[in-house]
């Protein structure tokens, strides 16, 4: 049946059970398929039916579909024209692991970043109803990224309009790990009804016995609305309420769409799936699942960067009980595993709130704990103003490990930690860090809790380039480190590049130096290199402008001091996807870019 269907129209030629035998054959596509090039496994294969269901109904790309991160459009583009790129999916020149305006025009809204979708799907309808044009609009947010802000926000925005919008939400009853919060429990209380308690049932048999939907349709619409509670908090809020229904049943899901079609008011849909359906090992470890890496890439052998965080955080609360670590639903992927195993008291995951784990943390370090917001450099971006307002300026003790920094990989631009030094450089109050490898970061972290202002710790998706990195030892606030001494050339490496210009260095005969600060700088130690050296050379995965090399560049400026310094660093332009090597290569990051900088 694949081999036939390019385009929604495609789809739309076929009966009942032949959409069905399609939504078989694309989950045993994608299984095979995503193991391959790695990807978002398990959240797409809790969205094939849905996906099949909201196409066939629906007439896109006039009618505008929106999804939320975007990490579980694969089945919308296996559908939409893209079925032959799909082993390309998160290479280099190949598809997005999300959805991306430019890649088609059926990709209605940008995402990589959670909890947009209810915002643009709104912008969309009303944008609809200005231009009267009577096109739908589509968002399908999952209940993860219903904990965003966001999501409230628009919300809150759209129950008070008389917009188009459908929003299709995706329950699966987990964000990465299993979901948190009162809302999540809120759902759960929704779908406990005595309907549907049977969709915890692995098979989801028990549904199937329940009337389908469209013995219902010739009822009046109050039938359809609200089945299990009168009321939801939706529709206290504006906001029509349909479901729960079951997302993997695609004649219930057909037929309700046909109905929910029919209105023109902001509604939302239940639909409860299963993360990783149809394959056993997803289904029952959903958050192993819900990113693989491809099959055949280097088995992890030493520890990354995230897993010392993990265990300095784990042996530092053994004997702290004001030490608290805080994770907007990425504890897995920061290395908070064991912390939270064994320290469930000081761990808080507070959803897909950013903004809120940082103001959180700021509330914390008032009352005199030492809050740790393990963030993603590109995360962190979400809680900018939180940062500023709340934290630096009022100088509260707040650690962040910022993980994730600089380029990392196949998730592309979206995800891409480039430009964190920038815009932390120029906040007040700030100490920012960059380790070169697993011990020098353990020991910037022993350092940051001895610190009673912010402190920022930045640091790559990558090996930590040690065996043994536990110390009881602090560095010195503001002092690089010289590791090999040249002549004529300078380099200074920030974090992840000291390796490489320390193998660059040795063979130009230049000196390295290891930054490890990007504020506050070394500045006597560039005024020295720039009286002895005729030339410096800078070298980071940020963004040039205003990123490490700019800041020595200032400081040159400042203090009129005339040399040459060549900056490697970040195009000003949104990065590629590909492997990061490919990448360093593409972006002039590499031992040969530095020697070829120095000549
Ligand atoms: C602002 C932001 N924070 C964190 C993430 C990382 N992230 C990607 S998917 C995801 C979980 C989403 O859960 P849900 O919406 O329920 O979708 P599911 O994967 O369960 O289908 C998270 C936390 C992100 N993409 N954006």
């Amino acid at each position: 049946m694949l081999d036939s269907i390019n385009y929604p129209q495609d789809i739309k030629q076929l009966n009942l059970e032949e959409l069905q035998i399609l939504a078989d054959e694309i989950r045993e596509f994608l299984i095979e398929n995503v193991q391959k090039t790695g990807g978002h496994l398990a959240p797409n294969l809790g969205t094939v039916e849905m996906s099949i269901a909201i196409h066939y109904v629906f007439d896109t790309p006039k009618d505008s579909l929106v999804f939320d991160v975007g990490h579980q459009a694969y089945t919308h583009k296996i559908i939409t024209g893209r079925k032959d790129k799909m082993q390309t999916m998160r290479q280099k020149g190949g598809l997005s692991g999300f959805t991306k305006r430019t890649e088609s025009e059926y990709d209605s809204f940008g995402a990589g970043h959670s909890s947009t979708s209810i915002s643009a799907a709104l912008g969309i309808a009303i944008g609809n109803k200005i231009n009267a044009n009577n096109h739908k609009s589509i968002a399908v947010i999952g209940d993860g990224a219903l904990t965003g802000g966001m999501s409230f926000e628009a919300l809150n925005h759209a129950g008070d309009s008389d917009a188009d919008l459908l929003i299709v939400l995706n329950d699966n009853d987990m964000s990465i790990s299993k979901n948190v919060g009162a809302m999540s429990k809120y759902l759960t209380k929704l779908i406990s009804g005595k309907m549907y308690s049977a969709i915890k049932d692995k098979s989801l048999g028990v549904l199937e016995k329940m009337p389908n939907l469209h013995k219902f349709a010739k009822r009046s619409e109050e039938h359809l609305k609200g089945m299990v509670l009168p009321s939801t908090l939706f529709e206290e809020m504006g906001i029509e309420y349909y479901g729960p229904i079951n997302g993997h049943d695609l004649p219930t899901l057909i037929k309700t769409l046909q109905n929910l079609k029919l209105k023109n008011k902001p509604r939302l849909l239940h639909i409860i799936t299963k993360k990783g359906y149809g394959l056993d090992s997803a289904e029952s470890d959903p958050c192993k699942f819900h990113g693989i890496a491809p099959a055949g890439s280097n088995a992890k052998t030493t520890s990354s960067y995230s897993d010392v965080f993990g265990r300095w955080l784990v042996n530092t609360a053994q004997n702290n009980k004001k030490l608290i670590a805080i994770t907007p639903a990425m504890g897995a992927g920061s290395g908070m595993s064991e912390f939270e195993q064994k320290f469930p008291q000081q761990y808080f995951d507070v959803g897909i709130a950013e903004q809120h784990a940082l103001t959180f943390a700021g509330g914390l370090a008032t009352q005199g704990f030492k809050p740790v917001v393990a963030i993603y450099s590109t995360f962190l971006q979400r809680g900018y103003d939180q940062l500023i307002h709340d934290i630096a300026l009022q100088n509260l003790n707040v650690i962040f490990a910022i993980d994730r920094a600089g380029l990392v990989g196949a998730d592309g631009a979206t995800h891409a930690g480039c430009f964190d030094l920038s815009f932390l450089r120029c906040i007040p109050n700030l100490t920012i860090m960059a380790p070169s490898d697993g011990l020098e970061m353990y020991q910037m972290f022993n350092t940051a809790l001895k610190m009673t202002t912010p402190v920022c710790i930045r640091y790559p998706r990558a090996a930590a380039n040690v065996e043994h990195y536990e110390s009881d030892e602090i560095i010195e606030i503001g002092k690089a480190k010289v590791l090999f001494e040249g002549k004529k050339t300078a380099i200074f490496a920030y974090g992840n590049f000291v390796d490489c210009a320390l193998q660059a260095g040795k063979e130009l005969g230049a000196t390295v130096i290891d930054m490890r600060f990007v504020k506050p700088l070394d500045n006597a130690l560039i005024s020295q290199m720039a009286s002895s050296h005729q030339q410096l050379i800078s070298i980071e995965d940020n963004a040039e402008f205003g990123g490490g090399g700019s800041a020595i560049s200032e400081y040159l400026h400042q203090q009129k001091i005339s040399t040459k310094l060549q900056i490697l660093a970040l195009p000003d332009d949104f990065t590629e996807q590909g492997s990061q090597q490919e990448l360093y290569k593409q972006y002039s990051l590499t031992v040969e870019a530095i020697k070829k900088a120095a000549q």
